[in-house]
């Protein structure tokens, strides 16, 4: 069994559809989701404002791997394509494993380029943290600490006073 913490995020087209083709794409193996936050775009500032949330994942049979494999399903079933001049340029759908957990509750790490556990710029960003506490109050970072010293006095403490909740728009059915 693992557990794993998954940020979504949106800027392009229907941008809560994308979010929510996510969720229908992992199923059963979600297992909470966060408000949705409209926070501007960080690394590559020319594109418009993302949509992001986060889940907290669980599967019995899922390796840490599985969960990029996942991701990259659930970017495809958003019609996502990659330009490979802009890392951090605009997307249809993101889905990013932020951190890992495994049977004995111990966070996975990883330095596998492809999939590095916990995520190497999840500390950085407001837009992954904020959601995350909604989720997980009490959540920590595997190696950085709590997620709520770092969203108040860590590097990404300024950005997350710009990240604006959007609590009319729901990712779970309410139906
Ligand atoms: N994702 C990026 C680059 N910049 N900015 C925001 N606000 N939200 C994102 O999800 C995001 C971003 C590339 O992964
Ligand atoms: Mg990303
Ligand atoms: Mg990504």
């Amino acid at each position: 069994m693992t557990r794993a913490v998954l940020s979504l995020g949106s800027n392009l087209g229907d941008r809560l559809g994308n979010l929510r083709t996510a969720l229908a794409t992992l199923g059963d193996a979600v297992l909470v989701v966060s408000g949705v936050y409209e926070t501007p775009p960080w690394g590559d500032v020319e594109q418009p404002a993302y949509l992001n949330a986060v889940l907290l994942v669980q599967d019995d049979a899922a390796a840490p791997r599985d969960w990029l494999e996942r991701a990259r399903a659930a970017e495809a079933a958003a019609g996502r394509v990659r330009d490979p001049q802009r890392r951090f340029g605009p997307r249809t759908l993101d889905v990013d494993v932020i951190a890992v957990w495994g049977d004995d509750d111990e966070p996975v790490l990883s330095d596998d380029p492809e999939l590095t556990l916990p995520h190497p710029r999840a500390h950085l960003r407001a837009f992954v943290l904020r959601p995350w506490i909604d989720i997980q109050p009490y959540g920590r970072l595997p190696g950085h600490g709590w997620l709520t010293d770092l969203l108040t006095a860590g590097p990404a403490a300024q950005d997350a006073l710009d990240l604006r909740p959007r609590p009319e728009l729901a990712l779970e059915s309410t139906a």
